[in-house]
């Protein structure tokens, strides 16, 4: 039975993920060559530097270690750019009602990210106070599909991995989160998402009732 819920930011609590196509775009036409919004889709749920190695790969480029890192921290201060503007406006469709009905509950929260930059971007949108534990890219070794960021998110929160459901939109989640023993609802394409436990295309979709049922199987 549900007693703990755990949710990924980008694409799930915000749509930073337009930011973070933008910031790289810039720097793959200053690299000289294009990048699509198909190929970001590559990008969602993998850390900084794995996006970077993906990205000069497209663009068939080799770069020493200084170079590359200054490059991270180009596009990491644009993409902070973007951030700086952001408020509660931001926050997608549904997503308070399921955080206010849960805490409301007493029910655990706590949030799941590869992002480094998790905590000022839940602090503009005025979430931060609502997550009982957070769990970020600055707290892992290992990116998803490995499921440590889920499992230190259960273990902060004091559930067992089995009482814990995900809110996840990147295929690397789902299998995060499926690897950690949690339930997994996939937010997004259930196509792509086809891993996961349960499908919905946003949090407009999910119902009180359904969240209920899952606290009480
Ligand atoms: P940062 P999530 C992920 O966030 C994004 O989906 C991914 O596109 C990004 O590269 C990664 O965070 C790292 O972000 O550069 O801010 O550390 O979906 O796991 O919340
Ligand atoms: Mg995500």
């Amino acid at each position: 039975r549900a007693s703990a819920f755990v949710f990924d930011l980008d694409g799930v609590i915000v749509d930073t993920a337009k930011y973070h196509y933008l910031a790289w775009k810039k720097l793959a036409n200053e690299l000289g060559f294009e990048f699509t919004k198909e190929q970001n889709e590559l990008f969602k749920g993998v850390s900084r530097k794995r996006c970077l190695e993906i990205l000069l790969d497209i663009g068939g480029i080799t770069a020493a270690q200084e170079q590359f890192d200054r490059w991270m921290v180009e596009k990491n201060e644009d993409y902070l750019e973007y951030i700086e503007k952001m408020d509660a406006s931001e926050i997608l469709p549904d997503v308070p009602k399921v955080v206010g009905f849960l805490k409301d509950r007493n029910i655990p929260i706590a949030l799941g990210s590869a992002s480094k930059n998790a905590r000022p971007i839940l602090e503009k949108v005025k979430l931060l106070p609502s997550f009982d534990a957070i769990v970020d890219g600055n707290d892992v070794s290992k990116a998803k599909p490995d499921p440590e960021v889920f499992l230190i998110a259960a273990q902060k929160l004091n559930v067992a991995p089995e009482n814990c459901v995900v809110f996840e939109d990147a295929v690397a989640g789902i299998q995060a989160a499926n690897n950690a023993d949690m339930i997994s609802i996939g937010i997004g394409d259930a196509q792509i998402l086809s891993e996961a436990d349960y499908n919905f295309n946003d949090f407009t979709e999910i119902s009180l009732a359904f969240l209920e049922s899952l606290m009480s199987v």
